[in-house]
């Protein structure tokens, strides 16, 4: 963690731009979208279905829907219908991952 923390400390004495940002939202996929931005079990359930179905895994932030970048798509498999606050870098409409946590409710 601490060489993480030099690293991007270091970064941002060249570049502001590129440093990741936070985004509070919803892991839901390809397929349902912002109609699973809710976290409810129900939502839950059928984000795992359709990603195991084979759907990409998306984040909902705000009524938008991001696509995930395909190497951080494994981050966020534990996340499938939760609310998360993702540490990450937005490049148009994919979202590249550095981490996911899961919001104190
Ligand atoms: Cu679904």
């Amino acid at each position: 963690m601490k060489k993480f923390g030099m690293i991007v400390m270091t970064a941002s004495l060249f570049t502001v731009s590129a440093m990741a940002e936070k985004y509070s939202g919803t892991i839901s996929d390809a397929k349902c979208g912002m109609a699973h931005a809710d976290a409810s079990e129900k939502s839950m359930k059928c984000v795992q279905g359709c990603v195991k179905g084979g759907q990409a895994p998306v984040l909902v932030v705000d009524g938008k829907v991001y696509k995930i970048a395909d190497d951080s798509k494994a981050k966020v498999m534990d996340h499938l219908g939760h609310k998360v606050v993702v540490d990450g870098k937005l490049e148009g409409e994919t979202i590249t991952i550095k981490s996911v946590k899961m919001p104190k409710a």
